[in-house]
């Protein structure tokens, strides 16, 4: 038996964790004066007499994003600018202000409660960096404030399933330096919404490096533990409003954060998962002239099955017009990738597929890969770090994408797999993979077999599979 070290499977998941990994594909929503000024960064300055979504329809926002598949939404409640999209009693620079429903109007309200209706769960985005208010950077005056605006968005608007603190920072040198209380933020947070995670500059859902929708080959939810420094977070974050910084990808000094050799060189580790975040357009917030800049399908599905399918979740930002819309272009590609979707992973070919393996445990057999979900699933022999798992069909079948998913309430174990077909007579290796996790897309081109053979060739301790699908 190989040598282990038993901290990289004895790191799981918290429950939070597991339900944030399940939600695999949701929505950012950014809104603020922003989307009235056409900028990105807003300065704090701005008059709240200029936010006036008028047609504004947060069902018109939850349908489109439901129908693109997507499990949950994350509003900037508040970005950097300060101004806040409810009427915080802690501050004037709100909706109230506005001439908004006359000053009566909530949207994080109206959002949270459309998500309600429609089944997506709904995510608060709070900037610390607030360039409105006066107590930024006086140290416990500002926590005391930031702490207030927690409390009512945690209090007022149901269940949150997470709270999004951004790293983004672009005070100078002359500029406020605030050091921000995490651990008082996180405690309010967990007594108030137990169930929602922190991310980014957060314990639970770490920041995948770069905003341009570019993944890791190998993934890793098991990091050491200071991937979760926050001073680390906000220098690796945006720290001036740049096109360039929006379209940085991840570099190659970042490639591999939890391979084997990468942990045993740790003292402590921790379990956080990545999530990939960008835009639908080139910019977070709405700018009339990037209309027909929307990504294209393909580009959306790429990051799709690298992001999902590559052991990540995907945060996808679609920012309303000024009229409170999204824009037609937008909606269109939402629809799109919701058709994708369905017609991808509509048919599920193991239903007629014959399955073996050629090491099982009693209890954990290979057919317990045919339902998604973790209760039960596939395991070998303890010691038995390889397999070798057959997929037969008694006529070809067109396949286009394998997906394998680990049970991860017992970690992250399988490192090193191989796909083959049989295809006109001869098997031919069809996929070289790495890391499974949450969730493998191995997306293929059409190809026509009737048999498949997956062969798990290392792995920390024991593999596991929870699910196996075949489209
Ligand atoms: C960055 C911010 O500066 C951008 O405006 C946007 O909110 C993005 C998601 O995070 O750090």
């Amino acid at each position: 038996m190989k040598e282990i070290d038993n901290r990289l499977v004895l790191t799981v998941p918290s429950e939070r964790q597991l339900n944030y990994q399940e939600l695999e594909f949701y929505s950012f929503v950014h809104f603020t004066v922003n989307t009235f000024t056409d900028k990105e960064w807003g300065d704090g300055t701005e008059n709240p007499a200029i936010f006036n979504p008028e047609k504004l329809d947060a069902k018109q926002w939850v349908d489109s994003i439901k129908a693109a598949g997507m499990k949950g939404l994350i509003l900037t409640c508040k970005h950097h600018d300060g101004f806040c999209l409810w009427p915080s009693k802690y501050t004037e620079h709100t909706v109230a202000a506005s001439p908004y429903k006359d000053g009566r109007g909530d949207i994080v309200k109206e959002v949270s409660q459309a998500c309600q209706d429609t089944g997506i769960a709904f995510g608060v985005y709070l900037s610390p960096w607030d360039r409105n208010n006066k107590t930024y950077g006086q140290g416990k005056e500002y926590d005391d404030f930031f702490v207030h605006q927690l409390e009512e968005l945690l209090t007022n608007y149901g269940e949150v399933f997470t709270v999004w603190f951004d790293g983004a920072c672009g005070e100078g040198p002359n500029g406020k330096k605030q050091i921000y209380n995490w651990d008082r933020y996180y405690e309010v947070i967990r007594s108030l919404q137990p169930g929602a995670c922190i991310s980014v500059c957060g314990p639970d859902v770490r920041w995948c490096g770069n905003e341009a929708g570019d993944t890791r080959t190998s993934e890793w939810s098991v990091v050491p533990k200071r991937a979760r420094d926050t001073e680390k977070i906000a220098e690796n974050s945006q720290q001036k409003d740049d096109d360039f910084f929006r379209q940085r990808k991840i570099s190659a000094h970042d490639s591999d954060l939890g391979s084997r050799s990468i942990l045993e060189q740790e003292k402590d580790l921790i379990w956080y998962p990545a999530e990939v975040n960008t835009s639908i357009r080139p910019g977070w917030f709405y700018h009339e002239n990037e209309d027909d800049k929307v990504k294209p399908l393909s580009k959306l599905i790429h990051i799709y099955n690298n992001s999902v399918g590559g052991n990540a979740t995907f945060l996808l930002n679609i920012p309303p017009t000024k009229d409170g819309l999204f824009y037609e272009n937008d909606v269109k590609r939402l629809y799109e990738i919701g058709s994708y979707l369905k017609k991808a992973y509509g048919k599920n070919l193991m239903d007629k597929a014959e399955l073996k393996a050629d090491s099982d445990m009693s209890g954990f057999e290979i057919e317990h890969v045919r339902a998604d979900q973790y209760d039960t699933y596939f395991r070998t022999k303890d010691g038995e770090t390889n397999c070798t798992i057959q997929l037969k069909w008694g006529e070809k079948v067109l396949v286009n994408h394998i997906v394998l998913k680990e049970n991860i309430r017992l970690s992250q174990r399988i490192e090193k797999f191989m796909v083959q077909a049989l295809i006109d007579g001869n098997l031919k290796t069809i996929y070289e993979g790495t890391i499974v996790g949450h969730k493998k897309i191995i997306p293929i081109d059409n190809i026509s077999t009737s048999e498949i053979i997956i062969y798990i060739l290392d792995a920390r301790v024991a593999p596991t599979l929870s699910f196996l699908g075949v489209y």
